[in-house]
C-alpha cells in the first residue's frame, strides 16, 4: 500500500523520495507542493542555510501532464548548499585538493544528536557520516510526500493542518546563542470513522500517528487528543459522550478510539526538544582522541518549532492517506473516492 522510500544527506546533491501506492487519476499541483516546501522553510530562528535553499519538488516519474499514474512517484529535490560540499560531500572519491566544507573529519559529537551513538553503531571514523543522514533536512521530503498525500485524501473531504501550540522565546535564546524547542499540533478535519483497527497493535492508527511524528527529528514527546492530561481524569471526566448522529460534544480522545478513527478532528501533538548544535558548546570527548573536549559548533537553527508543524501535517497527511488506501483501495481515484462514498451511504454518519 501506500509506502515512501527516501535518500539522501543534507549536503549532498540532493534528497530522493520514491511514493508507492498512489491510485491513478490523482491531480497534482506543482504549486500547492512548492508551497508547503516554503513553509517548510520559514520560521524565526532558522539557520542561514535556509536563504541557500529553495527548495522545490522536480516529480521525475509517476505523473503525466499533472495527474498520477498510479505508478511509483519519483521526487528529487535538490540540495543547492551542495555546490558548497562538492569535494567534502563528493559520493565518489573527491578528485583535485580539498576545497569548500566538510574536508575534515568531525570528532566532536554534539549531546543531544545522533552524532555519539550513529558513530559507535556504525563504526565511522568521522562523525559527519553520521550528522549527514541524522540531519533533519530529510524532512524537505517528508513534506513534499505529505503535499501529495493531501491532495490525496482531499478528495475525500480530508483536510491537515499543523500549528504552533508552544514554543521558547527564540529572541532571548538567540542572544545567549542557545536553543530552543516547543510544541505543536496538527488538526485533520472531515477523517471518516474507521481508519486504522484495533485489530492488531500495529494496525492502530494511533499508534502509526505516534510512531510517524516520533520519527521526525527532535521529537521527543506525542499526544492524542489530551493524552498525558487523561490519567489524571476520571472516566466520567474523560471520555467523549456519543449524541445523535453520531457526534460528540468533546473530543478528548483526538479523534480515536481503540485505534480506530471516530469520525471527531483527529488531533495530535508533538514536543520538540531543544536543537542540540549549541554556538555555546556542551562538554564532549574527542572520538579520535579520548580527550575532553567541547562539541561540534555548526551552523545550525535556534528554533524550527515553526518548521515541524509542516513537518508534522504533512506526516499525519501520509499516515492519514495510508490507512484510507488501506479502508477504500482502488486503482484510480475514481474507485477510491466511490469506496468512500458507498461507505458513507453504509454509516449513520456523515461529515460536518
Ligand atoms: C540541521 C542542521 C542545519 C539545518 C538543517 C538541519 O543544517 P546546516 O548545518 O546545513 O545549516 O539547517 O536543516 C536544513 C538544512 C533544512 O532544510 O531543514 C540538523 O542538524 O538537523
Amino acid at each position: 500500500m501506500l509506502h515512501l522510500a527516501t535518500a539522501g544527506e543534507s549536503h549532498g546533491p540532493a534528497l530522493v523520495g520514491i511514493l508507492t501506492g498512489l491510485p491513478a487519476g490523482l491531480s497534482l499541483d506543482r504549486e500547492a507542493i512548492d508551497a508547503d516546501l516554503a513553509r517548510r522553510q520559514q520560521g524565526y530562528g532558522r539557520s542561514p542555510r535556509q536563504r541557500i535553499e529553495q527548495d522545490r519538488a522536480e516529480i521525475l516519474a509517476g505523473l503525466r501532464h499533472g495527474r498520477t499514474l498510479g505508478t511509483p512517484l519519483a521526487i528529487v529535490v535538490a540540495n543547492r548548499d551542495h555546490e558548497n560540499w562538492r569535494w567534502g560531500m563528493s559520493p565518489w572519491p573527491p578528485e583535485g585538493e580539498p576545497e569548500g566544507k566538510g574536508t575534515q573529519p568531525v570528532t566532536l559529537p554534539r549531546p543531544g544528536h545522533a552524532d555519539l551513538a550513529g558513530t559507535l553503531k556504525y563504526g565511522h571514523e568521522d562523525v559527519r557520516n553520521t550528522l549527514e543522514r541524522a540531519s533533519a533536512r530529510q524532512t524537505a521530503m517528508t513534506v513534499a510526500a505529505g503535499a501529495v498525500c493531501k491532495a490525496l485524501v482531499g478528495e475525500i473531504g480530508v483536510e491537515v493542518a499543523g500549528s504552533v501550540a508552544d514554543m521558547g522565546d527564540v529572541d532571548a535564546a538567540k542572544a545567549d546563542r542557545d536553543t530552543v524547542g516547543g510544541v505543536v499540533e496538527v488538526r485533520a478535519t472531515g477523517v471518516p470513522p474507521g481508519l486504522g483497527s484495533y485489530a492488531t497493535r500495529g494496525s492502530r492508527l494511533d499508534a502509526r500517528l505516534a510512531a510517524a511524528l516520533m520519527g521526525i527529528q527532535a521529537v521527543k514527546g506525542v499526544e492524542i487528543g489530551a493524552g498525558f492530561e487523561l490519567a489524571g481524569l476520571r472516566g466520567s471526566e474523560a471520555h467523549d459522550e456519543i449524541l445523535p448522529g453520531l457526534r460528540r460534544e468533546t473530543n478528548r480522545a483526538g479523534g480515536i478510539e481503540g485505534g480506530v478513527s471516530n469520525g471527531e478532528d483527529v488531533v495530535v501533538r508533538a514536543a520538540m526538544k531543544p536543537l542540540p548544535t549549541l554556538m555555546r558548546p556542551l562538554r564532549s570527548v574527542d572520538l579520535e582522541t579520548g580527550e575532553a573536549g567541547e562539541a561540534l559548533v555548526e551552523r545550525s537553527d535556534v528554533a524550527a518549532v515553526e518548521a515541524l508543524s509542516v513537518v508534522a501535517e504533512a506526516s499525519v497527511a501520509f499516515e492519514l492517506a495510508r490507512a484510507a488506501r488501506e479502508k477504500f483501495g482502488g486503482d484510480s481515484v475514481d474507485d477510491f473516492k466511490a469506496a468512500h462514498r458507498a461507505y458513507l451511504e453504509r454509516i449513520p454518519w456523515q461529515p460536518r
